[in-house]
């Protein structure tokens, strides 16, 4: 009944909606249903909450657990049958569009050496952390770029993009992020199969790295206007570097540690104009403090073990966990009982926040900046 779901939204507090049920307004309540509308006052308490309310949970996804049905998957179905072989991560809130968490999709896809498959293209856009093998690669627009262990490769929206595992490699499994709940939210999801279901390799291997990839140098025909990055892959172990030099020098954030960001080497900003990406350093001993923003973000531990406190509840991961941080959620990481770096990898919807206006961030200020743990 529209009192009664309505009831639950009145407040008490002056400037917020507040009108008691009474038999005249339950009958205008359904003379305006009837005419599909409705009296705002019902609902803007829900629909105007006073802060961010997630529907997402922190969740923690433990590689041991998900690793060998990702693996069976492959007995199970071809590449060709089920278009991507994978494994999605669904949050217990958000069961109904297969979302990771927010607006943002993750998924485990697997390969076996001599597999490919099909081109495709779309409106989301996507990227690729690898989890584990050798030999795979990715062709996107005519470019085929190789990828190792905690590689990162960009799939851009509208880009033909394919995958594959080279004869000589080892079974990969990567993660997939995109931003493919947000599209449809959207309302904006096209999708298309390559007409040759292959693409032709138009450009020299790895070019896009030889000529982007470069620290601190531009080319000087370095002709780019798309609103993407054209470093299409971000390799690991240039990234582990620059988070060691910066570490050296640097005492980071008390809220992130050392953290740096993937950045489009054209203009510095987010790799993608939907999704933004970041590798974080936590030296042996960190503990960073709490904090909370807007924008949700899924995590895959790169390297090391620790534990994140997140909306209370405490998360202890080890190397290729993933775990999510839903909007305006309260977070900590620790790398307290470690005497290795801790590394985590990063996809969100920052740039999403920040373009539209709607980036908030707050610092707990109680307890020492620290939450109390269950879990
Ligand atoms: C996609 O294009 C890939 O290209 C993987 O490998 C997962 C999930 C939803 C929509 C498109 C891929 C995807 C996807």
């Amino acid at each position: 009944m529209a009192g009664n779901t309505y009831d639950s939204y009145r407040e008490s507090v002056a400037g917020r909606a507040n009108v008691a049920d009474t038999p005249a307004l339950a009958a205008y309540y359904q003379q305006l249903e009837q005419l599909d509308a409705g009296a705002l006052w019902t609902v803007a308490n829900k629909i105007e909450p006073w802060q961010p309310k997630s529907e997402s949970v922190p969740v923690l996804w433990r590689y041991r657990d998900l690793r060998e049905h990702v693996l069976r998957a492959v007995e199970l179905v071809t590449p060709e049958q089920a278009g991507r072989r994978v494994v999605y991560l669904n949050n217990p809130g958000r069961r109904e569009v297969s979302a990771a968490v927010g607006w943002l999709y993750s998924g485990l896809q697997v390969m076996n050496p001599g597999e490919a498959a099909s081109a495709h293209s779309h409106s989301a856009s996507a990227l690729r952390f690898i989890m584990e093998g050798t030999g795979a690669y990715t062709i996107v627009d005519g470019h085929k770029v190789m990828l190792g262990k905690n590689d990162f490769v960009l799939t851009p929206n509208g880009t033909w993009h394919e995958h594959g595992v080279a004869a000589y490699g080892t079974p990969c499994i990567w993660q997939d992020g995109l931003d493919i709940p947000l599209v449809n939210a959207m309302e904006a999801g096209f999708y298309a199969v390559h007409p040759d279901l292959q693409q032709a390799i138009t450009h020299p291997v790895d070019d896009l790295t030889a000529i982007w990839g470069a620290k601190g140098l531009h080319p000087q025909k370095g002709d780019w206007d798309k609103r993407y990055s054209p470093l299409f892959k971000y390799e690991w172990e240039p990234t582990y570097e620059a988070l060691t030099q910066y570490a050296r020098v640097s005492d980071g954030s008390p809220f992130d540690g050392v953290l740096m960001n993937y950045v489009n080497p054209v203009n510095g900003g987010p790799v993608m104009p939907t999704i933004g990406a970041s590798m974080q350093l936590l030296r042996p001993g960190e503990k960073t403090r709490a904090h909370r923003h807007t924008g949700s973000f899924i995590y895959q531990v790169a390297k090391g073990s620790g534990c994140s406190i997140i909306n209370g509840q405490r998360f202890e991961w080890t190397e290729r966990d993933i775990f999510c941080v839903p909007s305006w959620a309260f977070h900590e990481h620790s790398n307290a009982s470690s005497s290795d770096d801790a590394c985590l990898f990063c996809f969100s919807d920052l740039p999403v926040m920040h373009s539209l206006g709607l980036y908030r961030e707050e610092a707990l200020a109680e307890n020492g900046g620290h939450q109390v743990a269950s879990g």
